[in-house]
């Protein structure tokens, strides 16, 4: 299977107490700790069934939106190389990763900055690296990424995200080696010229952030026109509870990291 969607190893961390104080663009309520910690196991069973490991890490109290573990590292097969969000009150979750990643890597790189890059605004596709400039990621976070990991041969391609989207993520998600599911907005762009598009359906746009894993998609529940398009096109579709990750504009990326670290 490609090495953009099939994973021996992801990990997760379990949302804290302190997510009624998580980041989002919109107040619609505070999200349910029990309602969330429901969803995130559902979401763990799931990356499990496929017959990945999962290191399920412990909550943080102290960073309200770390459960979003996604944003804080990039994890590839020759490396994992730590964020550095553009959100002030998420800067310090990523050296919190320095240590689960290295007892799995051994090293690992890290974004220095002055720039600014958060995992959400990283598409990995199986012939590049497409990174959504956005609120939270800047050009110079984008080159400096670039330069830790072209010597791994990988091309990286900076795109937008469009206005008023978190990240480049939120609109849209790997599917296989070609095909790319995605808002209209998005791919209004031209930013995914080349590639097979499915998009999301009228209405559902908030369903673009899904993820491909193994032979699974996870994806949230409560879309159904879009969910019957997957099912058409012949994915194995996994629908999980996101009410609550919702509320802090997450979703399904940003609940894991997902790879295969060579050699291990
Ligand atoms: C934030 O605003 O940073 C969080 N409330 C949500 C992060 C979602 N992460 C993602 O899309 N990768």
């Amino acid at each position: 299977m490609a090495r953009s969607y099939s994973f021996t190893h992801a990990v997760t961390k379990a949302p804290s107490r302190s997510i009624i104080s998580g980041l989002r663009a919109v107040d619609t309520g505070a999200p349910d700790l029990a309602v969330f910690e429901t969803h995130h196991r559902d979401y763990v069973a799931a990356l499990k069934s496929t017959g990945a490991i999962v290191t399920e890490l412990p909550c943080d109290d102290a960073f309200p939106d770390s459960v979003f573990i996604e944003d804080s590292g990039l994890c590839l097969q020759e490396g994992a190389i730590l964020m550095r969000p553009g959100a002030p009150s998420r800067l310090g979750e990523a050296e919190a990763m320095r240590s689960p990643l290295e007892q799995i890597y051994g090293d690992v790189s890290a974004i220095n900055g002055p720039g600014f890059i958060e995992g959400g605004d990283i598409l990995v596709t199986e012939r590049e690296i497409l990174v959504g400039c956005s609120a939270r990621t800047d050009s110079t976070g984008v080159d400096e990424l670039r330069s830790i990991i072209m010597p791994w041969g990988y091309q990286v391609r900076e795109v937008n995200t469009p206005e008023d989207v978190l990240h480049f993520k939120t609109d849209c998600s790997l599917l296989d080696e070609n095909t790319i599911l995605t808002t209209r907005r998005l791919a209004a762009s031209g930013c995914f010229e080349g590639y097979d598009l499915l998009y999301t359906a009228d209405g559902e746009e908030a369903c673009a952030n899904a993820i491909r894993f193994n032979n699974l998609v996870l994806f949230p529940a409560g879309f159904p026109k879009t969910k019957s398009a997957l099912d058409a096109a012949g994915y194995d579709v996994v629908e999980i509870g996101n009410s609550e990750a919702a509320k802090l504009d997450g979703g399904m990326s940003c609940l894991s990291l997902r790879f295969s670290p060579q050699g291990r």
